[in-house]
């Protein structure tokens, strides 16, 4: 199938930036002295667009280590040649599932040898003689608390499937003398383009209701065809790739009886239906960003691994 070039990126930013970011960045900031080991939390499905690049400057003097969360949901391949290429520069990478917990278990001994492979100066050449402080950060929704939680094997910090859920630093100890920071997610004020805003949009990393259902679904429709990868588009009776969002609304549409009267197209509750069934994995495994794309937001953490 031809994909029509839909321009995107012609369309207005919104520059959703919720005061309590920039708090939160300040609070980040306050406690850092403390901080042995950052892990930055991103989005399995977009490893681009989900890393913040201002904790670049806000973590330059920090070891880092970055963890590819909803595995589960991202495309196993692709997932792939994104951790050989970080850590090709040099950069720790786990892909996991916080909700299935696959990859979970090792993650401790993980953060604890990236730590002790560059460690702060007062604990060099000697065994840890305190707790592994881990900070745990990342954009919005992408799943810290839930990661957090099933570390700690109980129900200790608030998730949602919004973002904002978490608002203020909370530690949580572990077995294995390990202490926790959950921070809240953060994102920064200028976003490279339209197609970022609403690839995190489309995972949930800035409101719904910020970007609109409508656009956000036209979007998911574009890069579920431009992905190259097997949609189940058989959830909507199609037993072909919709040629254009209006008739795969249309599909969504008959399925699911969302048919207003007078016979207009419930686009609002299509596209809704749409991103729910996404977000759930039910049309399958989707990597929307490659490594090989080299674009502007795909670049890896600068500072020390
Ligand atoms: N499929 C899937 N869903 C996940 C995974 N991890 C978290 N989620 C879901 O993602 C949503 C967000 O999880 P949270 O743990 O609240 O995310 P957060 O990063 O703490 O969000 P904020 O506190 O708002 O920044 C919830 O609905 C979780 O159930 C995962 O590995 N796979
Ligand atoms: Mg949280």
């Amino acid at each position: 199938m031809q994909i029509p070039k839909i321009d995107f990126n012609s369309l207005p930013l919104t520059r959703w930036f919720p005061g309590h970011m920039n708090k939160a960045t300040r609070k980040i900031n306050e406690v850092l002295k403390v901080i042995d080991l950052v892990v930055e939390v991103c989005d399995a499905r977009i490893p681009g667009s989900s890393r913040n690049p201002a904790f670049d400057h806000l973590f330059e003097r920090k070891t880092r280590f970055v963890v590819f969360n909803k595995a589960d949901l991202a495309d196993p391949a692709v997932t792939g040649l994104w951790k050989a290429w970080y850590e090709r520069r040099g950069i720790r990478v786990a892909p996991v599932s916080a909700i299935t917990g696959k990859g979970v278990a090792a993650l401790i001994g993980e953060w604890r040898a990236a730590y002790l492979a560059n460690p702060r100066p007062a604990d060099v050449g000697k065994p840890l003689q305190h707790p592994l402080r881990v900070l745990i950060s990342g954009v919005p929704n992408v799943g810290k608390s839930t990661l957090i939680n099933h570390l700690a094997a109980r129900h200790r910090a608030a998730v949602g499937p919004f973002p904002g859920v978490t608002r203020i630093n909370q530690w949580i100890p572990l077995k294995g003398d390990v202490e926790l920071l959950d921070t809240p997610g953060i994102l920064w004020p200028t976003l490279a383009n339209k197609e970022q805003e609403l690839r995190l949009a489309v995972c949930g990393c800035i409101r719904d209701a910020v970007v609109g259902n409508e656009l956000l679904g036209e979007f998911l429709w574009y890069d579920l065809v431009r992905s190259g990868v097997p949609v189940a588009w058989d959830l909507y009776g199609l037993d072909h790739c919709p040629e254009s969002s209006e008739e795969l609304m249309l599909a969504i549409a008959k399925r699911r009886g969302m048919v207003l009267p007078g016979k207009d197209v419930d686009l609002e509750r299509c596209s809704t239906t749409l991103i729910g069934d996404f977000r759930d994995g039910k049309l399958g495994r989707f990597t929307f960003e490659r490594p090989d794309e080299r674009r502007k937001v795909d670049r890896p953490p600068e500072g020390p691994p």
